[in-house]
């Protein structure tokens, strides 16, 4: 296993649309497994693959607790389980996409590419995602709060996106100012 380096903002690298997944093959799953090791060593709560240069639709997720807070949807009745007591909650995503949301609101929000800095964003409270696991099985799951919060961000990635896009001109443009006196030391 490997801890890979993150992008950091404003690096264009992070402006870059990431391409469908062909196949769950070896080389996605040691991908997926690095991408773990390198949020879990950066006390990160979600990573997509786009923050460590990989331009492919991937993303790996654990927010403490969220047991509460997510429902794997399966058609067989037996097998929907939820562990609401593990605080331990490791989630991938591949290929995913937001089949419904609802309930706008704000959350603060950080990211590992902007270290340091925490901003309000809207958000949908409510969503509905489906994807492939780090084995290439199709799953959906109901998320809510922080979790579909961190869904929201870590997809953004996938478009190129980062949640400082949300905020004020003005607010870009100081961050931007910090970001670059820090950068110079
Ligand atoms: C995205 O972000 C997220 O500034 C995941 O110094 C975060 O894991 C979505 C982190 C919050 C919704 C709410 C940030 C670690 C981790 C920092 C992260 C830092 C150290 C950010
Ligand atoms: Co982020």
């Amino acid at each position: 296993m490997m801890i890979l380096p993150i992008l950091k903002f404003p690096d264009e690298r992070l402006r870059t649309k990431a391409s469908e997944v062909k196949m769950v093959n070896n080389e996605i799953k040691t991908m997926v497994k690095n991408m773990f090791e390198t949020m879990y060593a950066s006390d990160g709560i979600g990573l997509a693959a786009t923050q460590i240069d990989q331009h492919l639709r991937v993303m790996v997720m654990d927010v403490p607790d969220s047991g509460e807070d997510y429902q794997l949807l399966l058609k067989n009745r037996e097998n929907k389980h939820n562990k609401p007591l593990a605080k331990k909650h490791p989630l991938c995503f591949i290929n995913p996409t937001i089949t419904q949301k609802d309930g706008k609101e704000m959350h603060t929000e950080g990211c590992l590419s902007v270290p340091g800095y925490y901003a309000e964003v809207e958000r949908f409270n409510h969503i509905v995602i489906e994807a492939l696991d780090q084995n290439g099985k199709a799953f959906t799951l109901e998320a809510r709060n922080l979790l579909a919060v961190c869904i929201q961000h870590e997809l953004d990635h996938l478009q190129g996106i980062l949640f400082v896009d949300y905020l004020s001109k003005f607010k870009q443009k100081r961050l931007l100012e910090k970001v670059k006196k820090t950068d110079k030391r």
